[in-house]
C-alpha cells in the first residue's frame, strides 16, 4: 500500500475531479484529509480501501423546485436542497440555510463538517444539511410563510424523527421553524415533535437552544485559555455577524465579564468603545429585523458604523468569527496577530481560510475550529430530540449545565486527541481525528453500506 499521505493526496484529487465547481466542499474535505495522515499511519484498520471514499460521498442528495408567490402575486422559483451525508451514528442532523449564495457545493461542505461536529458531541446524531437560494431579506412574514410551506411540501417526504432532523442556520430561525413545522404537521397529520429542532419552547422546543451555539463558542474559548492559565474575563473581544450566533456570543461574553466591542453584517461593522449594548442589538436585530447601521445611529457617540469595513481591523484579545464561511483571511489573521489576539473561536462554519488558520497556529494563538467550537447548537438540538422523545421539558438551568458539560468534554477530547497524535495544542487536528475515529468505527462495524 502507498504511504498514507500519498494515498490521501490521490483520494483528494479524485474527489475534486468527481465534484467539479464545488470549491467550499473541496476546501472542507481538504482540511480534514490533511490532518488524517497520522491516524492512518498509527491505525491500519482505518486504511481499508473504500472508507474515505464512502465518507466523502453523501448517502443521498435531494434537489427540488420550490415555487411560491410573493405579496403581489408574482411567482418565484427557488431551488431546495437536503444532503443526507452520513447516518452511521444516528439520524441525519443539521440545519437549513436560506441565503442567495446557497448551492449544492455549499450544502455539501456544511453537511460534511456536520458529520464530524455531531460525532464530537457524543450524542448519537448523523450528519446532514439543507437549504435554499431563497433570500429572506426584505420579504414579509406572509412571503416567508408561503416559501416555507412550499419548501416543506417537498421536504416532508424525506425527513422524520428517526430519519433526518433539520434545524436552523443562516436565514432560518424560530419564525421559519414554526412555519416549517406547521406545514409538516398538516401534511403528515402527525404530532412528531422530534422532526425539527429549534422549535418554540411552548410547543416542543428546548430551553437555551437559541443561546446554545454562541454560549458554547465562548465556553470553548474559555477552556482553551484556561489550559494556558489565562481567562476571558476583562479581555476585549471582536465578534463578526449580528445574527443568532453573534448575539448569544456577545451575551455570554458580557456574562463572563469580557468586553465585546463589535458586531457586523454584510454591509459593514459597528465598533462600540463602551462595549456592545446587548438590549439595543437584540431590539434592532431580533424584534425589528433591521440592519446594524441603525445600532450606531441610535447608540450615541461611543459607537460608529464602518461601511464595507472588516471587523478584524479592531484590536482585541479574543476573536469570534460568527457570520459565514471564509470571512477571515490571511491578511485579517496578520492584523489580529499584530494586535495581540490570544484566542480565536469559530462560531460560524469554516469562517477562517486555511492560510489564516496556519498563521494563527504558528503564532501560538489558541484556535478553536468550528466543528468543535460551534457544536453547542447541534448538541442542544440533540437534547431537544431527547426531551421530545420523553415528552418532557427540562429547565433552562438543566440544559445550560448539560451544554457546559458537553463543551468541556468536546474540548478535552480534541485537546487529548491532538496530544495523542503528536500535535499538542492543535485543536484542528484533534477535532478532525476524534470525529473521524467515532464515525469510522461505526461505519466499519456496520459493513459496506
Ligand atoms: P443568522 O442568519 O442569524 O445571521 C447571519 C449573520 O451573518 C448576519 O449578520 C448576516 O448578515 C451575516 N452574513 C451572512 N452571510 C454573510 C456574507 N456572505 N457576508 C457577510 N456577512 C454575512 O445566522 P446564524 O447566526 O445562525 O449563523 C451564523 C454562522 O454560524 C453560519 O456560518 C452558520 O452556519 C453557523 N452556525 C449556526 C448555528 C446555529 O445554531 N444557528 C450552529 C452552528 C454554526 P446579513 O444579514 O447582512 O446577511
Ligand atoms: O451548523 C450547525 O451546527 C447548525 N446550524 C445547527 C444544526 C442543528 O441541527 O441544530
Amino acid at each position: 500500500m502507498k504511504d498514507p499521505k500519498a494515498r490521501l493526496d490521490s483520494l483528494r484529487a479524485d474527489i475534486e475531479r468527481r465534484n467539479p465547481a464545488q470549491p467550499e466542499f473541496h476546501q472542507a474535505v481538504r482540511e480534514v484529509l490533511e490532518t488524517l495522515a497520522p491516524v492512518f499511519a498509527a491505525r491500519p484498520e482505518y486504511a481499508v480501501p473504500g472508507l474515505v471514499e464512502r465518507l466523502t460521498e453523501p448517502e443521498r442528495q435531494i434537489i427540488f423546485r420550490v415555487p411560491w408567490q410573493d405579496d403581489r402575486g408574482v411567482v418565484h422559483v427557488n431551488r431546495g436542497y437536503r444532503v443526507e451525508f452520513n447516518s452511521a451514528l444516528g439520524p441525519y442532523k443539521g440545519g437549513l440555510r436560506f441565503h442567495p449564495a446557497v448551492d449544492i457545493g455549499v450544502v455539501k461542505f456544511l453537511g460534511f463538517e456536520q458529520i464530524f461536529k455531531n460525532a464530537l458531541t457524543g450524542l448519537g446524531i448523523g450528519g446532514g444539511k439543507g437549504g435554499s437560494d431563497f433570500d429572506p431579506r426584505g420579504r414579509s412574514d406572509a412571503e416567508v410563510m408561503r416559501f416555507c410551506q412550499s419548501f416543506m411540501t417537498e421536504l416532508h417526504r424525506h425527513i422524520g424523527e428517526h430519519t433526518d432532523v433539520p434545524a436552523g442556520d443562516i436565514g432560518v430561525g424560530g419564525r421559519e421553524i414554526g412555519y416549517l413545522f406547521g406545514q409538516y404537521r398538516r401534511i403528515t397529520n402527525r404530532w412528531e415533535a422530534g422532526v425539527l429542532t429549534g422549535k418554540g419552547t411552548g410547543w416542543g422546543g428546548s430551553a437555551i437552544r437559541p443561546q446554545a451555539t454562541g454560549y458554547g463558542s465562548v465556553l470553548f474559548a474559555a477552556e482553551m485559555l484556561e489550559r494556558k492559565g489565562a481567562k476571558l474575563e476583562g479581555r476585549s473581544a471582536v465578534v463578526s455577524g449580528s445574527g443568532n450566533v453573534a448575539i448569544y456570543t456577545i451575551e455570554k461574553l458580557l456574562r463572563v465579564g469580557a468586553n465585546p466591542v463589535t458586531c457586523s453584517d454584510s454591509e459593514g461593522y459597528v465598533v462600540d468603545d463602551k462595549g456592545i449594548d446587548l438590549e439595543l442589538l437584540k431590539q434592532i436585530k431580533e424584534v425589528e429585523r433591521g440592519r446594524i447601521s441603525e445600532y450606531a445611529a441610535r447608540r450615541g457617540p461611543s459607537a460608529r458604523f464602518v461601511r464595507g469595513g472588516r471587523v478584524w481591523e479592531v484590536a482585541a484579545e479574543a476573536a469570534f468569527p460568527s457570520a459565514t464561511q471564509n470571512e477571515l483571511d490571511a491578511d485579517d489573521a496578520r492584523t489580529l496577530i499584530r494586535n495581540g489576539v490570544k484566542t480565536v473561536s469559530e462560531g460560524a462554519n469554516m469562517p477562517t481560510t486555511p492560510e489564516a488558520v496556519r498563521l494563527f497556529q504558528e503564532a501560538g494563538v489558541a484556535f478553536g475550529p468550528g466543528k468543535a467550537a460551534n457544536a453547542g447548537g447541534v448538541a442542544v438540538s440533540a437534547l431537544e430530540m431527547s426531551q421530545n422523545a420523553a415528552r418532557t421539558a427540562w429547565s433552562a438551568d438543566r440544559v445550560e449545565e448539560e451544554l457546559a458539560g458537553i463543551m468541556r468534554d468536546i474540548h478535552a477530547t480534541c485537546h487529548d486527541t491532538a496530544e495523542r497524535y503528536g500535535a499538542p495544542g492543535d485543536y484542528v487536528t484533534g477535532a478532525n481525528i476524534a470525529g473521524f475515529e467515532r464515525v469510522a468505527d461505526a461505519m466499519l462495524a456496520q459493513g459496506v453500506i
